[in-house]
């Protein structure tokens, strides 16, 4: 069965226990419930994850990548958080893996504090959804199906 990757980078364990006016109510368990609901309507197998390390997030990258070239991956929905500002791996690991990744932001990044106004992650994304609560993860999902 084909399969798409969401991949949650660090602290996003905490959403819905901490900080409900940045990032809402919801928790990380319920975005995983709303994006399993479209991929099992889109007919995918889905790879749900959340890592506070920068290089695991680097090595799901890769795994995401490798299943896209071999015809069995989709791409990836991928919320890398605070690594989305500072992260280099992360941006060359998009670029050297191919991998097809939708950038996901739950609160809109450019609202808020200028440090979070660069992503080294949107140059190499197919797609980018901020600001639209978690209702983007499963729109991103939507995005890989087009
Ligand atoms: O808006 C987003 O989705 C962010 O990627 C969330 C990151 C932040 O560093 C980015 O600038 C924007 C923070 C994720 C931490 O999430 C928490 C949730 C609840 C309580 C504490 C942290």
């Amino acid at each position: 069965m084909t399969s798409a990757y969401v991949l949650n980078g660090p602290n996003l364990n905490l959403l819905g226990m901490r900080e409900p006016l940045i990032y809402g109510k919801a928790t990380l368990a319920d975005v995983e419930h709303s994006c399993r609901e479209v991929a099992d309507e889109l007919g995918w197998s889905l790879e749900f994850r959340q890592t506070n390390r920068e290089g695991e997030l680097v090595d799901w990258i890769q795994e995401a990548g490798e299943a896209q070239s071999a015809g069995e991956a989709v791409g990836v929905v991928l919320n890398a958080a605070a690594y989305t500002h500072t992260s280099i791996a992360l941006h060359d690991a998009i670029a050297g893996s191919g991998a097809r990744v939708i950038e996901v932001h739950i609160s809109n990044v450019h609202r808020r504090e200028p440090f979070r106004h660069l992503s080294y992650v949107s140059p190499v994304a197919a797609g980018i959804i901020v600001g639209l609560g978690v209702a983007g993860y499963p729109l991103a999902l939507r995005a890989l199906a087009a």
